[in-house]
């Protein structure tokens, strides 16, 4: 029996028109009989509910029920779905419906053990309604006038706690000691020990000078995230006083907030941090894959975003984070492409093995690994643009770190990653693992490893 008496919600093997529907690809899990329950999802995620209804007859169902097209089980109660929802259900420019609709009551039902949303494939038409980013990376390179390699940046730490001249004054140190691009961190904003205002005020001073003391120049990327009324007011406030960027915690803000943003045309390049959306990706069975939320960053106007390191502190595997990037870069119906930012327990060892994997179209964000150098944030900075120029000049860094001693001492402190072990290599973590563990051949890669995907 399927989930309707009236409807089949169920279309095995029928084609649907890439270009009139939206195609939403899920891992679901059964509690009872798979295909009733996968009906259920294209049902509650579109015309249907718990029982049949008056008013939907059969020519609505027609015209807007989403339909499972795919199916792909891994056993009795758990596989790939695809499911083909109808254009006219969806309110083009707006993400929350889009939300609402695939990835909204779907994840409550009592009849699913798990639901993961992997991808949402989106029409040309809708990809068009949208305006995407302001500058992308052809955007952020000219503002920076750096054409041919990785961007370097750091984010201020402690991340919280500083006093505004502190963060001002290391800033100032990392900028000239060669990063190209300082933000706040995802739990900065406007709190009593470091204001908002104060801090823009005084950190856009010290890029200036930081510019006129390299001839470089530097973007800072301040946290406007708050309530969108707030937002709006700290952006134009960055505007004024001569910032080139903002930054914007994406998920615990929402699109909306992202959207609203990029509506305003400020002529801020909009960093995009992925805070929280770990409590959607985290999980291989059941929540949201990154690659949809990188998907809608794009969308709504997020010209460089928080995507994965590999080989940092944060999760990510090779094939989930490149792939990601590579749609980032890609051409997506000639949408700017969204800059993917590397952060997360980097220190200048990765360099060569992040490079290596990510290339150049690269945002390199390294933290601890700038600010927790022996001598301090500025020999940091210079160790972190060593190790980056090393890998331009194809050195290896303990060849360059002989003439380079900020090199030297971040590699006697951290080592390198693969290479070298330092005094604080991080033993017997996923990272030291992976630099002793073969890589997964495709032949070894078990279930959970696929569904990473
Ligand atoms: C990195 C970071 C970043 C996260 C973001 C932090 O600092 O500033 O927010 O890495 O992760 O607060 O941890 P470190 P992701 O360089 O000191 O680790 O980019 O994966 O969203
Ligand atoms: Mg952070």
């Amino acid at each position: 029996m399927g989930y309707s008496k009236k409807f089949s919600y169920l279309t095995e093997g029928q084609h649907f028109d890439a270009s009139t529907h939206v195609i939403v690809t899920f891992y679901m899990e059964a509690k009872d009989d798979f295909n009733r329950c996968a009906e259920a999802v294209a049902a509650e995620s579109s015309v249907g509910t718990w029982t049949d209804t008056e008013g939907l007859d059969e020519a609505l169902f027609m015209k807007y029920a989403a339909r499972v097209f795919d199916i792909e089980k891994f056993d009795q109660k758990s596989g790939i779905i695809k499911v083909a929802y109808p254009l006219a259900l969806f309110e083009t420019d707006n993400i929350p419906q889009l939300l609402a609709d695939v990835a909204g009551n779907v994840f409550g039902m009592r009849e699913l053990a798990n639901l993961r949303v992997r991808d949402v494939e989106l029409p040309e038409s809708f990809v068009r309604a949208n305006k995407g980013p302001a500058f992308g990376i052809p955007g952020i390179r000219e503002t920076l006038g750096i054409y041919d390699r990785p961007l370097l940046g750091t984010i201020i730490k402690p991340k919280v706690g500083l006093p505004t001249s502190e963060h001002v004054r290391i800033a100032y140190e990392a900028w000239v000691g060669g990063v190209d691009i300082v933000k706040d961190d995802e739990n900065l904003s406007d709190q009593d020990f470091n204001p908002f205002y104060e801090r823009v005020n005084q950190t856009l001073e010290a890029r200036r000078k930081a510019e006129r003391v390299t001839g470089q120049k530097k973007l800072y990327c301040p946290n406007i995230s708050a309530r969108i009324s707030e937002m709006y007011a700290r952006a134009k406030f960055v505007r004024e006083m001569g910032g080139r960027a903002a930054m914007i915690d994406i998920v615990t803000t929402g699109y909306s907030g992202v959207q609203f943003m990029r509506d305003q045309q400020m002529n801020l390049i909009l960093h995009g941090h992925r805070a929280m959306h770990g409590a959607f990706t985290h999980s291989d069975k059941h929540g949201i894959a990154m690659l949809v939320f990188a998907k809608l960053a794009r969308l709504a106007g997020i010209d460089q975003l928080h995507t994965g390191t590999v080989v940092g502190k944060m999760e990510g595997t090779e094939e989930e984070v490149t792939k990601i990037d590579t749609f980032l870069r890609g051409d997506w119906f000639g949408m700017k492409p969204t800059m993917p930012i590397a952060s997360g327990g980097l220190h200048p060892g990765h360099l060569p093995r992040l490079v290596e994997i990510l290339g150049k179209d690269v945002i390199i964000n390294l933290g601890g690994g700038i600010h927790g150098h022996p001598d301090g944030v500025s020999a940091g900075a210079k160790a972190a643009r060593q190790a980056l120029d090393a890998v331009l000049e194809g050195k290896t860094l303990s060849e360059y770190s002989q003439k380079h001693p900020e090199l030297a001492g971040a590699l006697k402190k951290w080592g390198e990653f693969g290479k070298q072990e330092g005094k604080e290599s991080e033993k017997g973590t996923y990272v030291h693992a992976l630099v002793k563990s073969p890589a997964l051949s495709v032949a070894k890669r078990s279930k959970t490893d696929v569904l990473k995907l």
